[in-house]
């Protein structure tokens, strides 16, 4: 029988990747997007699904209960996956009132539409390592005390205790998975890899003299998106509800990404001064092609992620295979061709 599923955030990057699996398993997808001056549906173009005819685009905000509720009721779902979020840590800092309600409550109102439609939908809560934040362990896994530096990490720790909460007190599915950072050619100019593929493509365009960063000591634990969708999925075809880390295993700083994503353009760069002087030099041309810019640094920063595994492993049969290069030269080739057509998203 054909599954119903909602997506909420489809206009974003792992939306995307999601509704294309799902199409590709037969499921008819109903996905959320907000109503703004300008909707861009670029991702989904991208990946060919936006005209798919089991695809149903719903104009919808996460924050509005009564549209959610609404929501649910009409289309029924088998299966409810929440990634809609004010996503950007960065901006967390200068809007924590519309994160804590988008990011935060917006989970809570799908989890209520459940307790009050339907309590046997599916739920999938898109958790996040930034729960870590300061992390009291190394690697983190599942149990792993949770210290959020950010509004965002603090939503975010908000929508996982309620997707817990509902589990236990109303017996409803409800899944989170505490994803690490994941990239892809699909991933918003504002994150740092992608900020760093896309200003890389353009310098070696001769479209951009020098990229500007933040902390380039930040270490993270890097996956390919398409990947960690799988494991969304897969987290609501288990036996039980449950909590689960998604990564990799490996983690680098942004410093080694920004080298990485050079090499991949066929510039090999050397690092010079430090701190806010910091710069990355063009070895052939002596050019600098990278600075710090501190209004890139964040009030408070989470320095080093890096999460086990095992447990989606063992239960999920889940495991990332892209490793980190290769996801740092499909970026950079995906920005390179773009950038050569005069793309700007
Ligand atoms: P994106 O920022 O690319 O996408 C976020 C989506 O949420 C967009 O579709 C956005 O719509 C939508 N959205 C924002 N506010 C609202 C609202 N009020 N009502 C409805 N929709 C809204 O994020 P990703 O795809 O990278 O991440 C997906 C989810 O996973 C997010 O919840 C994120 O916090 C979480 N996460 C991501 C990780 C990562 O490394 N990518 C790691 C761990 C967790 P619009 O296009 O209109 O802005
Ligand atoms: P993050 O991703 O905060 O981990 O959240 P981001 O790519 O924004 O930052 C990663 C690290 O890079 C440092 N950094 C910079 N970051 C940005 N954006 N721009 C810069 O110029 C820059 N220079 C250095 C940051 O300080 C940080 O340490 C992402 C989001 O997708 C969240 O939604 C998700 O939950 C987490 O990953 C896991």
């Amino acid at each position: 029988m054909t599954r119903t599923a909602i997506i909420t955030g489809i206009t974003g990057q792992d939306g995307a990747y999601l509704a294309q699996l799902l199409l590709e398993k037969k499921y008819t997808v109903y996905g959320t997007y907000r109503r703004t001056s300008s909707v861009n549906f670029w991702r989904m173009d991208e990946l060919g699904v936006s005209t798919h005819p089991n695809l149903h685009l719903v104009e919808y905000d996460l924050t509005d209960l009564g549209s959610t509720l609404a929501l649910v009721q009409k289309v029924q779902p088998d299966e409810i996956y929440n990634l809609a979020a004010q996503s950007f840590v960065g901006v967390s800092f200068d809007q924590p009132t519309t994160t804590a309600q988008i990011t935060g409550l917006g989970a809570l109102n799908l989890l209520e539409a459940i307790r009050l439609v339907n309590r046997k939908i599916k739920f999938y809560q898109a958790s996040t390592s930034e729960m870590f934040g300061k992390v009291q362990a190394i690697p983190q896994v599942e149990d792993t005390p949770f210290y959020p530096r950010s509004p965002y990490g603090v939503a975010k720790l908000y929508a996982h205790w309620m997707t817990v909460n509902y589990r236990e007190s109303y017996d409803i599915f409800g899944s989170s998975g505490i994803l690490f950072n994941h990239e892809s050619p699909l991933r918003g100019r504002e994150f740092v890899t992608r900020k760093i593929t896309d200003s890389v493509a353009k310098i070696k365009l001769g479209q951009l003299d020098c990229v500007e960063l933040g902390n380039l000591d930040a270490k993270r634990d890097w996956g390919f998106a398409k990947e960690y969708v799988e494991g969304m999925w897969r987290m609501l075809q288990a036996d039980q509800p449950d909590t689960f880390v998604l990564a990799t295993n490996r983690t680098e700083t942004v410093r080694d990404f920004v080298s990485m994503a050079f090499k991949g353009a066929g510039i090999a760069v050397e690092f010079k001064g430090s701190a806010e002087n910091e710069t990355a030099v063009d070895v052939a041309t002596g050019k600098t092609v990278m600075r710090i810019n501190p209004k890139f640094y964040r009030p408070a920063e989470v320095e080093l992620l890096i999460g086990d595994p095992a447990k989606a492993k063992t239960k999920l049969g889940w495991a990332p295979s892209t490793t980190l290069e290769e996801l740092c030269a499909m970026m950079v080739e995906a920005d390179l061709r773009r950038n050569q057509k005069g793309f700007s998203f």
